[in-house]
């Protein structure tokens, strides 16, 4: 098989306020070359006249990806493997649509609790994050009012070739598309069922059974459980109604019960075994939540994930062939 990617680019987007750590913390091996491509620059003007309606802050995430895009298209040129630290998940509309753009025959790896595969038509909070695969999707172009500013984005992406790892918050009409188009996806009950490692095998098998695709990893630090990572925006959320008396009320709770970080580490070094890992993005991690230990603890997990995707290993002595004798 093919030999992973030792050289790195890394590339910030840090689409809301804050920092985050990076860099020599992700060299795990003496042999890797780990460049810092900088901070993509955060589009601040209004970018169209027209804006599409519900997609808030539309023009200003327009103007960024495509900044993000031209600089990770630079990356891939440079035969590095593109890490690109967000900032929300829109950010995966310019990392991914320039990933297609380099090469079409990618296969993108989605860990997130949510689809993020919201329309404008059917999102409830208008916020792009929960759209990005929706506006990347080849399937659902007809689904969209014209959407200005995105027409550089000629490649897009079948539904075929990307599949979901960790899901636990879905919005109702989001699993209408899913269902409709046929969209692979894993959820926690899965994961439960099956354990991480052949989940992992089986949805590599599903998109890529040729084994030759370019692998694009979108991972969102809100799959993980929000005790390994607490510092996100929205850690999956879940309506309930709650009843005292006589008096109801809707209550909007976080949905526990996510990956822990060992099988979020899991998920990258099976990808990253493949040879074919071109591309991960680490979005969500969000430093004005929580305290300052929660801070660390969520930058943290997000470095382990980081350094699995880079090639670090957690094995032990036992060779790959060992049979484990069994009682
Ligand atoms: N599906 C909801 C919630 C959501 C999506 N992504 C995040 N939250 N982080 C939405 O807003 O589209
Ligand atoms: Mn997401
Ligand atoms: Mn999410």
């Amino acid at each position: 098989s093919s030999v992973p990617n030792k050289r790195i680019g890394i590339i910030g987007c840090p689409f809301s306020k804050g920092q985050q750590k990076r860099g020599p913390e992700l060299a795990p091996q003496e042999s890797l070359d780990v460049l810092d491509y900088g901070d993509v620059d955060i589009a601040h003007r209004k970018y169209t006249p027209s804006y599409p309606r519900n997609m808030r802050n539309y023009g200003q995430i327009v103007g960024t990806v495509v900044n993000l895009a031209s600089k990770v298209e630079e990356i891939l040129k440079d035969d590095r493997m593109v890490v690109t630290l967000g900032g929300d998940h829109s950010v995966a509309i310019g990392s991914i649509g320039a990933h297609l753009m380099h090469n079409k025959d990618i296969a993108v790896i989605w860990v997130d609790a949510h689809a993020d595969i919201n329309t404008s038509l059917t999102s409830v909070s208008g916020n792009i994050h929960g759209m990005t695969v929706a506006v990347l999707a080849k399937e659902l172009e007809s689904y969209w009012p014209q959407l200005p500013g995105m027409e550089w984005l000629k490649n897009k992406l079948s539904l075929k070739d990307i599949v979901y790892i960790g899901l636990r918050s879905i919005d109702p009409l989001e699993k209408l598309i899913m269902s409709k188009f046929n969209v692979h996806a894993y959820g926690m009950e899965d994961i439960d069922r099956y354990g991480i490692y052949d989940i992992v095998q089986n949805a590599l098998q599903y998109v890529d059974p040729e084994k030759k695709k370019s692998y694009h990893v979108s991972y969102d630090i809100d799959s993980l459980d929000g005790l390994e990572a607490p510092s996100t925006g929205t850690r999956g959320y879940e309506e309930v109604s709650i009843s005292f008396g006589i008096t109801s009320s809707k209550l909007v709770i976080s949905v526990r019960g996510g990956l822990s970080l060992r099988e979020g580490i899991c998920i990258l070094e099976e990808i990253y075994d493949t040879g074919r890992l071109a591309a991960v993005d680490l979005v969500e991690l969000n430093p004005a939540i929580g305290s300052e230990d929660d801070v660390s603890k969520t930058v943290d997990a997000a470095i382990q994930i980081l350094k699995a995707a880079c090639g670090t290993v957690r094995k032990g002595v036992l060779p790959n062939d060992a049979v484990i004798p069994k009682p």
